[in-house]
């Protein structure tokens, strides 16, 4: 073989293990999704637990009257709408257990309305 074809052969072998690499991480990591139900005065699950960096999607239905959602540690806050779902989207780069509350006063027990998110390395 000669070795024009010894070049275009290793050009060729590299571009694909690049094409290769490139498209295993842009896949990225597989995002968690979780349904959660909010109502008076509890979420469901009141225990989310995922490994720190792993992107989750919280899908939040309100099933009784208007709630919020507050993850203070991540920033994160929504409104949740009567009969409406709510994607809150975060991936955590930090490890431990954080609270989620609810934050829109929603009846004589809303203060106990809360859950915890667990972060593990
Ligand atoms: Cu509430």
């Amino acid at each position: 073989m000669s070795n024009r074809w010894w070049i275009i052969a290793i050009c060729s072998l590299t571009l694909t293990t690049l094409l290769c690499v490139i498209a295993t991480r842009t896949k990225g990591a597989t995002e968690l999704v979780v349904h959660v139900t909010a109502k008076k005065f509890e979420f469901s699950p009141a225990e989310i637990t995922l490994k720190k960096g792993e992107p989750l999607i919280l899908e939040i239905q309100a099933e009784d009257v208007k709630h919020g959602f507050s993850l203070v540690d991540f920033k994160v806050r929504q409104d949740l709408k009567p009969g409406a779902v709510t994607r809150v989207r975060l991936t955590p780069d930090k490890a431990g257990k954080f609270t989620f509350a609810c934050d829109v006063f929603c009846g004589s027990r809303h203060e106990d309305m809360s859950g915890v998110l667990t972060v593990t390395e």
